[in-house]
């Protein structure tokens, strides 16, 4: 690739993909709204807020590829998830259409099924049942995806991230835990592969204890090779393991699902 373009690079993963990910194009294009230091050699860095459309296209030109973290990564007053989650989605889909149609990685989220039981199993086919306004804006950035894919030929990679950090940080993300090293096994699978489509991937490890079914996306050739369950005695020393009524225990998408909707 020529230049890849990853959004939300001042993030926590947009950090990981900007340290990891230069050796898949030319030129990385570092996009945020929040500092985003020097720029190395093969860097470009381009500050733009999603919600806005102008600053968006020009974001997306001469991309050959998109890696989109940017956004509200969690529960939030409306319209700053209006601006960047829905606006901002919408604004690169439209970007990514008028300009070659660049392959999307779309970095959805487990909230997007979140209340869904625990003990449900699921897989690409499964009802989403967003856990709240964040997971709901999750499952119209999938939607943009399934349209642009119908309409216009642009694939996008949809990834139902789990909990995608150092280590699962509570009992529930032995479950949902998805290493860093496994992200980016991932991004670069899903560039490497000559024909994506628009599939529906849960972005976990190996994790002995699973809810999710990724046969349908085996041609991806992606094989998460780490397990949260390595981190069990350490979670179990540092917590409690909630009671069995405890949201955290009860729904996929933990205490989400009994959040209140946050009033700016
Ligand atoms: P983060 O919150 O650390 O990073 C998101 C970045 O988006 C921030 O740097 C922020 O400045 C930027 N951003 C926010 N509003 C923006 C706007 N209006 N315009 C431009 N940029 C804006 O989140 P993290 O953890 O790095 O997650 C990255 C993506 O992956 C997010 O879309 C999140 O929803 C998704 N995800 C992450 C999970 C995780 O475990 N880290 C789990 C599930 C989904
Ligand atoms: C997410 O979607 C969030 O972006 C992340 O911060 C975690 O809360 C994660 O889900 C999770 O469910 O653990």
């Amino acid at each position: 690739m020529k230049r890849l373009l990853i959004t939300g690079a001042a993030g926590g993963l947009g950090k990981i993909a900007r340290e990891r990910l230069s050796h898949m194009a030319d030129i990385l294009r570092l996009s945020d709204i929040e500092d985003l230091g020097d720029a190395a050699p093969n860097e470009e860095i381009v500050y733009c807020d999603l919600g806005d459309k102008a600053a968006v296209e020009a974001m997306v030109k001469d991309c050959d590829g998109i890696v989109h973290l940017g956004g509200i990564s969690v529960e939030r007053p409306w319209d700053l998830i209006m601006n960047a989650n829905i606006n901002g989605v919408f604004n690169l889909y439209e970007a990514a259409r008028k300009n070659g149609n660049p392959r999307i990685i779309f970095a959805s989220s487990n909230h997007a099924i979140g209340f869904h039981k625990q003990s449900d199993r699921l897989d690409a086919s499964s009802l989403t049942r967003p856990d709240g306004l964040y997971g709901v804006s999750k499952c119209f950035g999938e939607s943009m995806a399934s349209m642009y894919h119908d309409k216009f030929g642009v694939e996008t990679a949809c990834v139902r991230i789990g909990s995608c950090f150092p280590e699962p940080r509570n009992h529930r993300m032995l479950a949902t835990w998805l290493s860093y090293d496994d992200f980016v096994r991932l991004i670069e699978r899903v560039f490497a592969i000559s024909r994506l489509g628009c599939p529906i991937i849960y972005g976990a490890s190996d994790n002995t204890i699973s809810w999710w079914d990724n046969g349908s996306v085996s041609y991806l050739g992606w094989r998460p090779q780490d397990n949260g369950e390595v981190f069990r005695a350490k979670v179990d020393a540092a917590m409690e393991q909630p009671g069995a009524d405890a949201p955290d225990v009860v729904y996929q998408g933990g205490f989400f699902a009994v959040d209140g909707i946050h009033e700016s």
